[in-house]
């Protein structure tokens, strides 16, 4: 397999794809090492699908290298879904659950995010916190040829944040099968366990099934 362009700027996605993909031989390299111009990606779309593959159709035309996207977040079902495809502006997207202690500012900290979500879910009792973490990778080649893999792993959201591993909702959510969060668990529990992994294993099983020129 050829080298594979990653279209995230988010480094802590960085870091888990290329741990969960180096055990199946898989090189990637970030897109600013691939020679991609620090654009921004406007993040149109409505599902991570649409968005999996602006990110990656648009990072390919920019490297013309193979490249691969992941669009995820955090599906939480007493709040109807949200934050979902905008979990990473939940705090500060007009419009999306306002709140009084919204800022306005255009980009939202993992910090904000995850007080807007505990401000909204705190009188739900666990059995109704659940959610999913969703991942959604697409793979674009320079000829256009398109891969999709979707992974999820369920759980459940605590009421204050445990724990300073990961990034994002890590430190609220609790794997189901376990009594620990994202935050607490090893990383590499999570990178075997996670919506990224899940997505991950299943683009290498697409892959084994397809010509690759
Ligand atoms: P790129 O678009 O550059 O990849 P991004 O962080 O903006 O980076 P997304 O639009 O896909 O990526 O938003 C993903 C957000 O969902 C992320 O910022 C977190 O808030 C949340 N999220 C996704 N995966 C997560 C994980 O493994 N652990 C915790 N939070 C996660």
């Amino acid at each position: 397999m050829k080298t594979i362009v990653a279209a995230t700027k988010n480094k802590h996605k960085i870091v888990e794809i290329e741990a969960i993909t180096s055990q199946f031989g898989m090189n990637i390299i970030p897109r600013d090492e691939a020679g991609v111009p620090d654009v921004e990606i406007p993040e149109t779309g409505k599902t991570f699908e649409e968005n999996s593959y602006i990110k990656a159709y648009e990072i390919m035309k920019l490297s013309g290298q193979i490249t691969i996207a992941d669009d995820s977040g955090l599906v939480v079902d007493c709040i109807d879904g949200a934050p979902g495809v905008y979990s990473a502006r939940f705090a500060t997207f007009p419009g999306i659950w306002p709140d009084e202690n919204d800022e306005g500012e255009e980009d939202s900290d993992d910090r904000d995010n995850n007080s807007k979500l505990l401000r909204l879910i705190k009188d739900f009792p666990y059995e109704e916190r659940t959610a999913r973490f969703v991942s959604v990778i697409t793979m674009v080649f320079p000829d256009g040829k398109t891969i999709a893999a979707r992974g999820t792993v369920e759980g459940h959201l605590v009421l204050e944040e445990r724990g300073g591993g990961g990034f994002g909702y890590d430190p609220i959510f609790i794997p189901l099968g376990y009594d620990k969060t994202f935050g607490e668990l090893p990383a590499e529990l999570k990178n075997s366990i996670s919506h990224r992994a899940n997505a991950l294993k299943m683009l290498k099983e697409k892959l084994e099934n397809i010509t690759i020129d």
